[in-house]
Formats: structure tokens, sequence, C-alpha cells
């Protein structure tokens, strides 16, 4: 049966990707497929939700270039906190450049991302070198990479043959792609032979979620995860601003409260979704 109808743990004992297996594993394990979107600009601010919504997620999404006082010890604190709470880490970088130029973003720089994230993201727009090249560091490391197919923001440009494209691209490195960032399944598009799809199983990630609001000012849409989860098939639900609210007035306990509700709401969604 098609993956998403099969538990995480079922799916974790098959799966080949170290990252994946992980991340499958740590979802059963804690009973969460939360993943929150850690989207401050303070070392201080991003520790301090980490620290509080660590037990409720399997997964912490970062844009580690948006933090102003950057330094190597936030890498190190985000690593401990992963120890502690137990989940893993994802840099929502998307790569877009030449194989060459994003192995070397992907492994230099201030950041080296691949020493420290699971799993990274990456744009299908320059074909599949991309994969070769984010392959050629991350694959050695036990890594995992998740291609955007499909974006949440209003009038976005991935849909239709873009899509289908993205998910070929995927099928033939099913060693290092991981999954998709998407608003549904991809399971049946740009489907090329039943038997290739058969053992096939892509993490499907879903940003744009919240239960309060529909959008924001920028484009951003929201659905719920209900809607990402039993109805669309979304494996993960990527929710940043609908936890942790307006950064600057950062409210600890509320922030408990919403990572809570949410794991709660996208846990319940995927035990009815399997038990179907
Ligand atoms: N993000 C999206 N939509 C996408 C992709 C990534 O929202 O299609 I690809 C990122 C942007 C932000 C997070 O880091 O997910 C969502 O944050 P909010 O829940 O605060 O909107």
């Amino acid at each position: 049966s098609s993956p998403h109808l099969q538990t995480y743990e079922q799916r974790a004992k098959k799966h080949g990707n170290p990252a994946a297996r992980k991340l499958l594993e740590t979802m059963e394990r804690k009973k969460t497929n939360l993943s929150v979107s850690v989207d401050v600009t303070k070392k201080k601010d991003f520790l301090a939700i980490i620290d509080v919504v660590g037990p409720f997620v399997c997964l912490i999404k970062t844009h580690i270039d948006i933090i102003e006082d950057f330094d190597q010890t936030v890498i190190e604190h985000l690593q401990e906190l992963s120890v502690k709470h137990d989940f893993l880490i994802f840099e929502d970088r998307k790569f877009a450049d030449i194989g060459n130029t994003v192995a070397l973003q992907y492994s230099s720089g201030v950041y080296k991302i691949s020493s420290w994230a699971h799993l990274t993201n990456a744009h299908a727009v320059p074909g599949p070198s991309i994969i070769t090249g984010l392959s050629s560091i991350g694959l050695p490391l036990g890594r995992g990479l998740i291609l955007l197919s499909e974006m949440s923001s209003k009038g976005a440009l991935t849909t239709g043959s873009y899509t289908e494209d993205a998910v070929r691209m995927a099928r033939s490195r099913r060693d290092f792609v991981v999954g998709f960032i998407a608003q549904k399944r991809m399971d049946g598009i740009g489907a090329i032979e039943a038997d290739d799809v058969t053992e096939e199983d892509f993490l499907v990630l879903a940003p744009g979620v919240g239960l309060d609001s529909k959008g924001d000012a920028m484009g951003q849409q929201y659905r719920t995860p209900r809607e990402v989860v039993l109805e669309s098939g979304c494996d993960v639900i990527i929710v940043g601003r609908g936890i942790y609210g307006k950064s600057d007035q950062l409210d600890v306990e509320n922030v408990r409260k919403q990572a809570e509700r949410y794991r709660q709401e996208g846990w319940s969604a995927y035990l009815e979704r399997v038990s179907l």
C-alpha cells in the first residue's frame, strides 16, 4: 500500500537512507510529526524556543543565516539540544546553483551545513546536477536531501510539469533524496512505471501550517494539520509563527502550549490516517 497508509515505524524499518530512517524512528518514539521552524534573528531566542519545543518535535527547521549574532556556539548548543530532546535538524537552505557551487555552499563557508544538518533542501531548477553536487558531500555523511516540488506561497511557479520533473529527479536518486517539500503526496505524480514506484517512500514535509490564521501579508498560505496530514497525506507538519508568534515578544509558556497543541493535532490526524 501507499507509504502514507503505513505507520512511521513500518516505514522506518524499510527505509534505505539513514537520516530518513532516524527521522521516522524518532517520530514513532516521540509520537510527533511536528517540525518547528525557528525563524528568529537572535541566538538567545533561537535556542530558548528550541529548548521549549524540543520535547514535542521530531525535527527542528533552521534558517541559520538569519541569526545576527551567529557564532560557532550556536551550532554546539543546537547539537546539544538535539541530543537532549531527541530531534533531528533540517537546514532550510534551498540550494539552487550548479553542482560544484552547491557542494561548496553545503560543506564550507561560515556555516558548514553538512556537518550538523541531518536534512537540507534544494530547488529542482538547476536539474539533476544539483543532486550530484550535494550528494558528493552529504551521502558519505549519512545525510538526506529534500527537493522542493511545491511551495506554499501564493502564485508559486512550482506547479504542473515543474512539479512532475522534480519528482522524476528525486526518483532517480532515491539513495539521497528522501522527500519533498510539498502540499500533498507526490505518489501519483510523474509516475513512470508501476515497478519503479512500488518500493519508493518519499517523506512529504509540508510548510504553511496554521490553526488560527489563513495566511500573512506576504503571500504565505496556511492549512490545518488535519487538512495537510489526513486529507493531503503529508508526513511532517512544519509550523513557525503559529507556535512562537511574534518573535519580538517571546512568551515561553505560550510557545510550549502551542507546540503541545500542534503536536496533538498532527498526531491525531496521522492516527486517523493509518487506521483507515
Ligand atoms: N517555507 C514555507 N513555504 C514553502 C517552503 C518553505 O513557508 O513552500 I519550500 C518555510 C518558510 C518559513 C517556514 O521558514 O517554512 C514557515 O513559517 P511560518 O509557519 O511562520 O509561516
